[in-house]
């Protein structure tokens, strides 16, 4: 399917420094060092419920990854699916009395909406569910043949046994593998599985439900996790630098992603570094479908807010924090970029050389981009005081927040 838009990048004097983020995997910080062409997976949207306040946040992370990559001047292959066939979409559409994929449909357009909007950059390939099948179907098959893959009552279920890597992705223990499988989509109460952690890969056709041709496997449709690897596989290939999402990502989907992989290739690891964002939570609580307590990008946009102020909303907390959206958040960013738009307004100002290594050193370690706000605020205070002399310098700090965090003065 298509993505959207691309804002322009401008370009800066001098290069950016290699990206150092935290490796879920290691549980350490890691040096990236992707070739010239660095290539990123980032989970996409399920589409209902689009785009809220935490999805936004989420992308933001990867827009950022990406923006350090294109500053130590590296191209980035960036992939992203839609979960465009899944129970969760189902069950909404059932719901509402709706047809699964005009909401699908609906709610993925809305969703590259907001993605202009806040200026993240689009992936080069933006890729369905739904158009993988065709993928998706003789990998399962493969697995099936390696005896990485087994059939219960016609479906068909992935051993976590057949990857020895299981488990290091997480690093989780058993007990908290079996409740996370059980809330996030998988099903370790089926009699007969080999292991109750064990995920399916392909559901045979449910009554009532949409299927397509699985070949040997019968008619039915993809299980979550083989879908994202199929992805992968067809358009960056094994090892590729980031694999990234939210949190709650990380299992079963990303454990259940790397084994599939690893099972069907042999090779190890499925991406260098696995990268989570924080949860967002809105009154005390993660935002989200189930809970219904969710801020939409679009409705904030719709009320007239600026999307550079939620954008800024959103910098002011560094990835891997959990934190809270409130008013107050969004009255501040609103607030700053009022005054950041005030400071580059004038003709000239104090130097800014200092300011985009700062923001460069920030954003190269662990993507710490509240310190790079602060880095700006500090010029924007210092412009507001004094003023200073150098012409280029409001000129260069609009090109350096654009090109770094995204947001245009
Ligand atoms: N389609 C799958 C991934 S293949 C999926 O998880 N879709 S989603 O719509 O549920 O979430 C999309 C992305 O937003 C995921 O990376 C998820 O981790 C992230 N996300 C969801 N809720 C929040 C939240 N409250 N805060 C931060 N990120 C969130
Ligand atoms: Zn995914």
């Amino acid at each position: 399917m298509h993505a959207w838009p691309a804002s322009e990048v401008p370009a800066l004097p001098g290069s950016g420094r290699d990206l150092r983020i935290h490796d879920t995997a290691t549980g350490e910080r890691v040096t990236l060092a992707p070739g010239p062409v660095a290539r990123i997976y980032v989970c996409g949207i399920t589409p209902y419920d689009a785009t809220h306040m935490g999805h936004a946040a989420t992308y933001n992370a990867f827009d950022l990854v990406q923006r350090v990559w294109l500053d130590t001047k590296r191209q980035v292959h960036y992939v992203q699916n839609v979960t465009d066939v899944d129970d969760p979409l189902l069950e909404r559409a059932v719901a509402n009395g709706d047809d699964w994929t005009e909401l699908a449909e609906r709610e993925t357009a809305l969703f590259r909406e907001d993605m202009t909007a806040l200026r993240l950059l689009p992936p080069r390939h933006y890729i369905g569910a739904v158009e993988s099948i065709p993928k998706i179907v003789p990998l399962v098959e493969r697995l099936r043949e390696a005896g990485a893959a087994y059939e219960l009552e016609g479906d068909t279920y992935f051993s976590v046994e057949s990857d020895a890597h299981f488990g290091q992705v997480s690093h989780y223990d058993a007990e908290v593998m079996r409740r996370l499988s059980a809330e996030r989509g998988g099903d370790p109460e089926r009699p007969g599985k080999k292991n109750p952690l064990d995920p399916m890969l392909w559901m045979a056709a449910r009554p009532g439900e949409p299927s397509w041709d699985g070949a040997s496997l019968g008619p039915g449709r993809p299980g979550w996790h083989i879908e994202c690897v199929a992805i992968a596989l067809e358009h960056l290939g094994m090892g590729f630098d980031v694999q990234g999402g939210g949190s709650d990502l990380i299992f079963p989907h990303h454990e259940m992603g790397a084994s599939h992989a690893q099972a069907l290739t042999g090779e190890h690891p499925f991406a260098q570094a696995y990268v989570h964002a924080g949860m967002v939570a809105l009154h005390g609580e993660k935002m989200s479908k189930s809970k219904g307590n969710l801020v939409f990008v679009s409705a904030l946009r719709r009320d007239g807010v600026d999307p550079a102020a939620i954008r800024l909303a959103l910098l002011a907390h560094h990835y891997r924090a959990d934190w809270e959206w409130t008013d107050a958040v969004l009255t501040e960013a609103v607030e700053r970029l009022d005054r950041w738009r005030a400071a580059v307004s004038r003709p000239d100002g104090p130097s800014a050389d200092a300011l985009l290594a700062e923001i460069r050193e920030a954003l190269a370690d662990d993507l710490d981009a509240p310190a790079a706000l602060a880095a700006v605020d500090r010029w924007a205070a210092a412009q507001a005081a004094s003023g200073g002399s150098d012409e280029g310098a409001p000129g260069l700090v609009s090109r350096a927040v654009d090109a770094l965090l995204g947001v245009a003065l």
